[in-house]
């Protein structure tokens, strides 16, 4: 039998509503999960853990979050027991990943067409891979050893049978010339699991609350991999839940005549000691400044506050405006550009332009490099943009020596 743990958007370095101890959150999150799979009473409680992407929040996450990451990973390493991991959309780079140092440390295995063999089950990865390059996927694997009782892939993306999906999982399994047991996904930050066909498919959820509409307990999947009494491969998927920061949900439906005070008494019924308070606001009433909602959070003790009007403004004849939200604007654009149907391309320039991270003078640089990486891979029919050079020559040097072109940033290769 082999047990793993299975978990994945760990979203490490995630600075959420611009709050440090946000961003401590996620990283407390990620420990918190290999202290579980270190410290049973007679040592590791796994064979392995495994991660199905998104373990950082971006591509080039700040020290304090390498070096956090990299210590639980020796704490791991030090218990032996393996980490197994792919790449995830959020913190995919062209070249090497952060991924290939900690392996080239030895502390982590990246996952792919080939068998990684922990006990009598084997493991591969398929990182996320981008819609416009998935017609090219053979989805062709190694063939598992003889030994092995079962197979598991681990892959990135938004899979059916699951909301959101944009990727088939039935005919992924269909082409797949390995025959698993189990897909162990990340990306859907709900945790759910289902049957297709004879697979088990099932995705583990995030760790911490990467938005506010991740209302359930967040955790992570105990997966066993065993043989039943017929001999053929079974598998046990059992839920985990994780002891996170506190989010207080305060949905209030306000009447004709109410306003500001009914919110802050419905605040103020809620313990919300250290908790990120969500206060929504429906229905009718007069208009609310959500700082005076926010202070009666504070007041009350929590860390901070996040208030959406969801109400229509203008009166009854106006149209419902999108919702906001007031802490983190950039989170609610993210949300609903998340939500639109953009090309990966149009999703890679946003991100640039709408990254904190990245200085304003490199911004035309990235742009022009992303340009140039969707012309190479084919993704934009026409000519290629000639009118700027510096697009193709960019990516072609990328390629050539494996960088992100951003030397003046921190960078992977710095510490390789
Ligand atoms: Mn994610």
């Amino acid at each position: 039998m082999t047990r793993v743990i299975h978990t994945g958007d760990t979203h490490v370095g995630y600075r959420q509503y611009h709050s440090p101890e946000r961003r401590q959150d996620f990283l407390d999150a990620f420990e918190a999960v290999i202290d579980d799979a270190v410290s049973g009473p007679d040592g590791p409680t796994v064979d392995a853990v495994v991660h199905a992407g998104d373990l950082f929040h971006d591509r080039r996450p700040d020290l304090p979050d390498l070096l956090g990451v990299l210590s639980a990973l020796r704490r791991l390493d030090a218990a032996g027991v393996p980490f197994l991991a792919i790449v995830g959309n959020h913190e995919a780079t062209r070249g090497r990943q952060w991924l290939d140092l900690f392996e080239n440390l030895g502390l982590a295995t990246r996952l792919d067409g080939d068998p990684m063999l922990v006990g009598d089950a084997a493991f591969y990865g398929l990182d996320h891979v981008p819609r416009s390059r998935r017609d090219d996927l053979d989805y062709e694997f190694t063939p598992p050893p003889a030994d092995a009782e079962a197979t598991a892939l681990v892959a990135h993306g938004l899979f059916t049978p699951f909301p959101h999906a944009d990727w088939d999982t039935e005919a992924l399994l269909d082409a797949a010339t390995v025959d698993f047991d189990a897909a162990l996904l990340g990306d859907n930050h709900v945790a759910d699991t289902a049957q297709v066909d004879d697979t088990w498919v099932t995705y583990c959820g995030s760790t911490e609350r990467a938005s506010a509409d991740e209302r359930d307990a967040r955790g992570y999947n105990l997966v066993e991999f065993g043989a039943d009494a017929g001999g053929d491969a079974a598998v046990d998927i059992r839920r985990r839940s994780l002891d996170t920061r506190p989010f207080a949900f305060v949905d209030v439906e306000l009447r004709d005549g109410e306003g500001v005070e009914r919110v802050r008494e419905r605040v103020r019924a809620y313990d919300l000691d250290d908790a990120v308070a969500v206060v929504s606001i429906t229905g009718d009433g007069d208009p609310v400044t959500p700082a005076a909602v926010e202070d009666a959070a504070l007041e009350e003790g929590a860390l901070l506050a996040r208030v959406t009007d969801h109400r229509a403004v203008g009166g009854d004849a106006a149209e419902a405006t999108p919702d906001v939200d007031f802490a983190d604007p950039d989170a609610a654009v993210r949300e609903r550009v998340r939500g639109m149907d953009l090309s990966d391309l149009g999703r890679r320039l946003d991100e640039t332009i709408r990254d904190d991270a990245v200085p304003d003078s490199n911004v035309r640089d990235r742009v022009a490099s992303a340009v140039g990486d969707a012309v190479t891979a084919g993704a934009l029919d026409g000519p290629s943009p000639t009118d700027d050079g510096a697009a193709e020559s960019d990516a072609a040097a990328d390629e050539a020596d494996g960088t992100d072109g951003e030397r003046d940033q921190v960078s992977m290769e710095d510490f390789l």
